[in-house]
């Protein structure tokens, strides 16, 4: 490797597998990724979902590979990451991105929802993870990158669920990290700020007068940018974290809030 290897951003010839990446976050992660030379994969809940993700990504010129596979079912988990290594190849980065969110008042949530949530946001990234590991320690390298939140350090009413999953999914990164970082692999996190995405749409929709949603306004005052983030806005962090570049950075979450957790908020008035 020469000495500017070690910052170079390029993916040519890695393999990239972003779960539920047909559309929303995962979607613009896989297509950044594309455009500095990696081979996309990707899997989705249904086949339907699949098809509008290989249409999307065909549509970029981005010849991905698409996979039905439920990421809490460690069976067909595996079977995935098998059929993916002898189609595709080994894989060298991992995002896991597939989350869910159920906006219910604590006290209101049945345990079964709140085992849903944990199941898709925290369970599935250790499975996931888990699968892939063995290969990546064969190869020398890998990196695997957790889809964070706002809350995995933040909560707020009706999320318990989803920032019991996402605070935990920061620990599994750090563990994962703690455990195999001597095998050259490198386990991050991204935190997202608030992303206009089909996920964060209830909180964007607009009052029957028109007006903007009372959460929309909160949070436009809450962001030191003064806007929602665009999934677009996660590429460049995303490609830093999977690339040689980042090769020493491991454990870590990288915010990208527009400077949501680096504010006390407006003073008022
Ligand atoms: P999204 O629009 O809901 O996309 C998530 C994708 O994951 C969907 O395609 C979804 O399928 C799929 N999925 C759900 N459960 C799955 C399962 N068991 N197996 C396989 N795929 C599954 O979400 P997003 O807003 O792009 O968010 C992507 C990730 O970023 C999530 O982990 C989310 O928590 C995180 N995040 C989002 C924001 C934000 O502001 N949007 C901020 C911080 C973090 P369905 O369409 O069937 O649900
Ligand atoms: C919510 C939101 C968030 C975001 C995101 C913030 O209801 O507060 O959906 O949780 O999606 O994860 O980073």
């Amino acid at each position: 490797m020469g000495k500017f290897d070690i910052c170079s951003f390029s993916l040519n010839d890695k393999i990239a597998l972003v779960t539920g990446a047909s559309y929303g976050i995962g979607f613009a992660i896989a297509s950044g990724f594309a455009s500095v030379g990696a081979r996309i994969v990707f899997n989705d809940i249904n086949q339907e979902l699949v098809d509008m993700g290989l249409k999307a990504y065909k549509e970029l010129g981005i010849d991905a590979y698409g996979y039905v596979c439920d990421v809490t079912d460690e069976k067909a988990v595996y079977e995935l990451i098998d059929k993916i290594e002898k189609e595709v190849g080994t894989i060298d980065i991992l995002v896991n991105n597939a989350g869910i969110i159920k906006r219910i008042p604590m006290c209101d949530m049945t345990a079964s929802d709140f085992r849903k949530v944990i199941d898709v946001d925290l369970n599935a990234p250790f499975i996931v993870s888990k699968a892939v590991i063995p290969s990546m320690i064969k190869k020398g390298h890998g990196k695997i990158i957790n889809i964070c939140s706002m809350m995995s350090e933040l909560g707020r009413e009706t999320v318990s669920a989803y920032a019991a999953a996402k605070g935990g999914l920061k620990m599994l990164t750090r563990n994962i990290c703690s455990e195999y970082g001597e095998y050259n692999i490198q386990c991050n996190g991204i935190g997202p700020g608030y992303i206009s995405t089909p996920q964060t749409a209830p909180l964007r929709e607009k009052q029957a007068d028109g007006s903007r949603h009372p959460f929309d306004s909160f949070i436009i005052a809450k962001t030191p940018a003064a806007r929602w983030g665009e999934t677009d806005d996660l590429i460049g962090p995303t490609i830093f974290l999977a690339s040689d570049a980042s090769n020493f950075v491991n454990g870590h979450i990288l915010y990208v809030d527009g400077g949501i957790l680096a504010y006390i908020g407006k003073q008022p008035k």
